[in-house]
């Protein structure tokens, strides 16, 4: 099959899982063309099935923002056309889906019908979905698609709650790369993270206040007082600056460090004891995925989907948004001597039924479906 996908190219779960799909359908055979405003992050090797197209914003003294949804939609016409795509794959609502249905339209008056499928990663639904300047592009784009996909059970229950969805939603959660996400042997980072052998607790995210790093750190602070720990904090964003600030008005700045944008992340979570995403929103929960294929537990917020990914008690424990007290309570427990290893073999297992083998091939099923439906419709 020939699969125009379309995503935020940058840094942030939805992208990711576009670019591992991607790479993924390319490895099973399909041609895959990237639609995006510049090179995805993780497509950065050659493949005869992998091929990416940018979105050329022009610029015009009249605009003050340029139209992108205008310039994606053209750049989609255009590969549909000269590419002879068999569907078009976008991932986040906003403004994807919305580009796509007018691609569609304007491919449609010209006698080619180009299915698009959608799929929902979270915050296009449960934050700018809800925002009024949106809401209506959204359930609109989303009752114009062919076929509609969400990460997780919540995120699809949320959807229909929150829209007037005429759709079915077929749930396909995301998936991680075993291959490369495992535990590797890196003791030598473990000994300069962690010389007096402490327990090493890792967050990685893109510094958002909907991830609440606030409640990583404080549960540092009152862990820290219980037993040696060091914490890493990956990624960045706008929080980064209060965040450094919170450390500093703590007097922790010795025990944590901010490491940046990381690519390799799968070489730090190797030698980490203790995962924390404390998300005040989480549909899914991508990154505690990757740290669990790498045998890392998890502490957790309760929201979203994520007690479909963490299983309390099991791979982790789940909290209420904002208990510090009850994910200080938790991290103990996994951390100590007796449990941790345990929660660790817990947490590989939990992560191998997310294996990447598994995930995509429900992809290519639904693609199927999507597309022999859309011309059983085009041509009956
Ligand atoms: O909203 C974000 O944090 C970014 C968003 C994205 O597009 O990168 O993340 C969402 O999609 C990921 C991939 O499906 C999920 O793993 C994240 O849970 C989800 N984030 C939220 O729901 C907050």
């Amino acid at each position: 099959m020939k699969i125009g996908m379309v995503c935020y190219p940058t840094f942030g779960g939805s992208g990711v899982v576009a670019t591992e799909l991607g790479k993924e359908l390319a490895l099973n055979g399909h041609q895959v063309h990237f639609i995006t405003y510049t090179q995805p992050i993780r497509l950065d090797f050659f493949n005869e099935n992998l091929f990416y197209h940018e979105v050329n914003i022009s610029s015009y003294p009249l605009f003050q923002y340029p139209p992108y949804e205008s310039a994606l939609a053209g750049k989609m016409v255009d590969v549909v056309k000269y590419e002879k795509l068999d569907l078009l794959h976008v991932h986040y609502a906003i403004p994807h889906a919305t580009s796509a249905f007018l691609a569609k339209e304007i491919l449609r008056a010209e006698g080619i019908h180009i299915p698009v499928v959608t799929t929902l990663h979270g915050t296009d639904i449960t934050v700018v979905g809800k925002d009024n300047t949106y809401r209506p592009m959204v359930a609109f784009s989303i009752n114009k698609s062919d076929g509609v996909t969400a990460v997780s059970n919540d995120l699809r229950k949320e959807t229909f709650e929150t829209f007037k969805i005429e759709n079915e939603i077929k749930v396909i959660p995301n998936f991680v790369d075993l291959t490369r996400f495992h535990k590797q042997k890196k003791d030598h980072f473990k000994r300069i993270i962690c010389p007096n052998d402490e327990r090493l607790i890792v967050h990685v995210s893109n510094f958002r206040r909907v991830k609440r790093i606030g409640d990583v750190i404080e549960s540092f602070g009152k862990i820290k007082e219980m037993i040696p720990a060091k914490l890493l904090l990956i990624g960045d964003g706008p929080e980064r600056v209060k965040m450094e600030k919170l450390c500093r008005d703590l007097g922790l700045c010795d025990d944590i460090r901010f490491i940046g944008k990381l690519d390799a992340i799968e070489e730090v979570l190797s030698v980490a004891d203790l995962f924390f995403m404390p998300s005040e929103k989480e549909s899914f929960g991508l990154a505690a995925l990757e740290a669990m294929a790498c045998e890392v537990p998890v502490i957790s917020s309760n929201s979203g989907g994520l007690p479909e990914l963490n299983i309390h008690g099991e791979t982790g424990f789940l909290s209420n948004v904002g208990d510090v007290d009850d994910m200080v309570k938790n991290a103990l427990h996994i951390l100590s001597e007796e449990n941790l290893s345990n929660f660790k073999a817990n947490a590989k297992k939990r992560a191998d039924q997310f294996d990447i083998k598994k995930i995509v091939p429900l992809y290519e099923e639904y693609y199927k479906e999507v597309v022999e439906s859309v011309q059983a419709m085009a041509y009956s």
